[in-house]
């Protein structure tokens, strides 16, 4: 959109004074923002009704992604670059005197999501709209986020993240949407013109109110909606307190743990109701505006983001079924035609599965289609493929519901989030699904977008870009690819080398405000950002800090290194959390020992989500991706780090590996096990045999529990415990021997910066394949059938 700097500030004192009766100049930062974020919203309006106009004016075929997460991070600097208005307005603030930086640092981070998923969904949800795909998100508005973390004497402390205090600019409340969700009672089939129909009794009705947030294209005019419900009581009669409270407890907080289910009704009440809720709001709009409901799958794309949203096979089948008075089997052709599944881990403790039980008291329609769901695939395929696949594969196992197998059976397509990932799913934990479906499974590798991570994240760079290839980068992510023309070039690799500077001084800034820690912003910065989770082995980064450590005390000098770690627990999760009380421990260890001033420095950032991640990631010199091979499904800070320049350390896991193969195997330094090693190994692994022959191994692992490292008595147990009693499921102490080699060819290379900065380079040039615009062309091509009118 074009706007002038002068009309932009007539509108902006026009919105404060509408809103808080005052001039601009009187109001707090938080009030400027707010009056900001209400300009904007109102400059993307008109595109808003637009794109909705348009898609259903030119029958466009509308993709609905359901995820019970989403990570959209602050919003304003994102919504003035897409709207192609950021310079106009800062231009605009600083013409008013008014500092930009507490105003965009006003804005609250919708923190919605644990992790990888939620912020995948975000990513893909800014990808569709900058690649003009009508996509939208289906979701949960939690009046709670994930926690705030805190760190006190070292511990992981959760509050509570209340991020509507000053209420959410962005959002605009549809009460006119709204829908009524079903819960419990019993569902009674009686006979009804030859067929059945379903009556309801003492259901527990609850008012699904759905929030919609603007997501606004790059430079596309297109802008598509996150729709995030809200439960309230039903509005025909009044309700008591603890009615009230009922209904609103369903999306009262986001459950913290991002790898074991909770398996608590709550979040079963949480999955059905915004897939209910979704479903009915996207049939009501469709029969308004397609008519014969036959033609859902041609003009409707339901994707399920992970297991949590698996339930709408059934809820789309109830519909279809008893509103639409479908017959069973085009119910179902229909069902598998709009649905599709993403699978993002391994972990078996991460794959949901429901008691059937709880099923039939919660949701008993849904629990008769299950049955008859389970009946007619074992009816089916029993003959073909035998019992004993058959009954693996089957959604109903020992009166359990598995949701995986829910999905894939009622999907036409599933598939991972990187090549090696959507292998191992084959080969394990859907491999009795690929033999009856082979033609469904298809691999997505995740993607990132550019506009977030390097065009607002990393100024120095982004100009930098500009400078030296154009900006054509900015919309097409393979004219990166440009880049390696200058690897030669010393002046650009030293003004490469000068751009990273400029974020780390900026990154040193935020340490030392929030530590109170002195970093050297020419030290290595090492950085780990990342939710805590033993298969993602941060504890491998503590033993190389300690190994390091030893090396100080033995008076070896090495380059310096700053250690920069961002990671939550999930408060359940008692092995996580100590762990994370060993890093701060560490971090006290070597920050106050006079013998690592200016050689080792850990710095420990709390709260760590996509706004640290944003002050973090552009100022890393090394990422730190180093998870068990064939356990990280595939990650996206790796390519966050890759893109803003960063060498990767990295076992071969997840899109590592991709990474690898994108840049060049020079550009990236790999060790440690492949995942057929480890797997190989796993039978006569003994971690306390490589704890008897290592000496620095023995002598890391016993300071877990001899008092070198203060404060960790109970913690230092749990860990050592857990490698030699409990025989190190990660791998720990398999792979310490071949990741102190890797960090020690690091620092060899640290010695040479213009060779560095060309290893850097080669991961920017290349770092556009895994631009997120492209996964999801890919996702609209191969799975979704939805072409984006803005192709990059
Ligand atoms: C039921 C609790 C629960 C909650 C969240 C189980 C599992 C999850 C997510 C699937 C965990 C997650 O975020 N997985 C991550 O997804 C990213 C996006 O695809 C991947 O890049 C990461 O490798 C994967 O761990």
């Amino acid at each position: 959109m074009v706007i002038t700097t002068a009309q932009f500030i007539k509108d902006y004192r026009t919105e404060a004074l509408r809103w808080f009766a005052d001039d601009l100049e009187n109001l707090s930062a938080l009030q400027q923002y707010q009056a900001l974020a209400l300009v904007v919203k109102g400059y993307a309006a008109q595109n808003w009704a637009k794109s909705k106009a348009h898609a259903d004016a030119t029958q466009q075929k509308q993709v609905y992604y359901f995820s019970i997460e989403f990570m959209p991070g602050r919003l304003l600097a994102s919504n003035l670059l897409n709207l192609g208005i950021k310079d106009v307005v800062d231009a605009g603030l600083a013409k008013l005197g008014i500092e930009s930086g507490p105003v965009y640092a006003a804005e609250r981070d919708p923190g919605l999501g644990n992790g990888g998923l939620g912020r995948l969904a975000s990513a893909f949800l800014d990808a569709m709209a900058s690649t003009g795909m009508a996509g939208n998100g289906n979701g949960i508005r939690y009046r709670y986020g994930l926690f705030e973390q805190r760190f006190v004497d070292g511990y992981q402390v959760e509050v509570p993240d209340d991020w509507l205090r000053d209420g959410y600019p962005w959002e605009t409340r549809k009460e006119n949407r709204a829908v009524i969700v079903k819960f419990g009672g019993q569902a009674e089939l009686v006979p009804d013109q030859g067929r059945l129909a379903v009556v309801y009794h003492d259901t527990d009705d609850v008012l699904a109110v759905p929030y919609d947030t603007a997501m606004i294209g790059y430079h596309t005019g297109t802008v598509n909606t996150m729709r995030l419900w809200s439960a309230e009581p039903t509005p025909e009669r009044a309700h008591s307190l603890a009615e009230t409270a009922r209904a609103n407890a369903i999306t009262e907080f986001l459950y913290p743990d991002d790898s074991d289910t909770s398996g608590r009704e709550l979040r079963l009440r949480q999955e059905y109701f915004f897939v209910s809720a979704g479903l009915q709001s996207i049939i009501t709009h469709f029969k308004r505006t397609h008519g014969d409901i036959r033609l859902l799958p041609d003009f409707v794309a339901v994707h399920i983001n992970d297991t949590h949203p698996a339930m709408a096979v059934l809820e789309l089948m109830r519909l279809l079924l008893d509103e639409e008075r479908l017959a069973w089997e085009q119910a179902w052709q229909i069902t598998v035609a709009t649905m599709s599944y993403t699978n993002h881990t391994l972990m078996a403790e991460a794959l949901e599965t429901w008691p059937l039980g709880l099923f039939q008291d919660l949701l008993p329609r849904l629990a008769q289609l299950a049955v008859e769901v389970d009946r007619r695939f074992r009816a089916r395929y029993t003959a073909r493929y035998g019992s004993v696949t058959v009954d693996r594969a089957a959604p109903i196992q020992n009166g359990q519901l598995h949701m995986a197998n829910l999905a894939v059976i009622g999907s036409h397509a599933v598939n991972g989030v990187a090549k090696i990932h959507s292998e191992l799913l084959k080969t394990s934990v859907l491999a009795d699904l690929y033999q009856i479906f082979p033609s469904r499974f298809s691999n997505k590798t995740n993607g990132i977008t550019p506009r977030r991570w390097v065009q607002l994240g990393d100024v120095p760079l982004a100009t930098l870009l500009d400078d030296t290839i154009g900006a054509t980068w900015r919309r097409s992510p393979q004219a990166l690819l440009a880049l390696n023309k200058y690897s030669q070039d010393p002046d650009f690799l030293r003004r490469l080398t000068a751009a990273k500077r400029v974020n780390k001084v900026r990154l040193a800034g935020i340490i030392k405000d929030t530590l109170n820690l002195t970093v050297s912003p020419d030290a290595m910065f090492d950085v780990q950002v990342k939710r805590l989770h033993a298969y993602k082995r941060q504890l491998l980064h503590v033993f190389g800090i300690l190994e390091h450590y030893l090396a100080i005390k033995n008076g070896e000098k090495r380059p310096p290194r700053v250690h920069i770690f961002g990671a939550k627990a999930a408060p359940s999760y008692r092995y996580a959390k100590a762990v994370i009380r060993l890093i701060n421990a560490v971090a006290a260890l070597v920050n106050e020992d006079p013998d690592c001033q200016d050689q080792l420095a850990v710095a420990f950032l709390p709260n760590y989500g996509v706004s640290l991640a944003e002050a973090i990631i552009p100022a890393a010199d090394v990422s730190e991706q180093i998870s068990l091979a064939g356990t990280e499904a595939s990650g996206t800070s790796n390519m966050k780090l890759m893109a803003t320049g960063a060498l990767t350390l990295a076992t071969l896991d997840g899109a590592n590996i991709e990474i690898r193969d994108a840049a060049g195997k020079d550009a990236m330094v790999v060790f440690g096990l492949t995942e057929q090693e480890a797997t190989a190994m796993r039978p006569e692994y003994s971690a306390r045999e490589r704890y008897e022959q290592d000496p620095v191994l023995h002598r890391i692992v016993d300071m877990l529990t001899d008092g070198s490292i203060p404060n960790i008595e109970s913690e230092g147990k749990e860990i050592r415990a857990e490698l030699l009693d409990y025989n190190d499921t990660y791998f720990v102490l398999a792979d310490f021997a071949d990741y102190l080699a890797a960090n020690r060819r690091l620092d060899a290379l640290w010695a040479h910066p213009e060779e560095w900065a060309r290893l850097a380079l080669a991961n920017i040039a290349a770092s556009g394949k895994f631009s997120a615009d492209l996964t999801v062309q890919r996702y609209g091509r191969e799975i979704w059938r939805v072409l984006p009118e803005h192709p990059v």
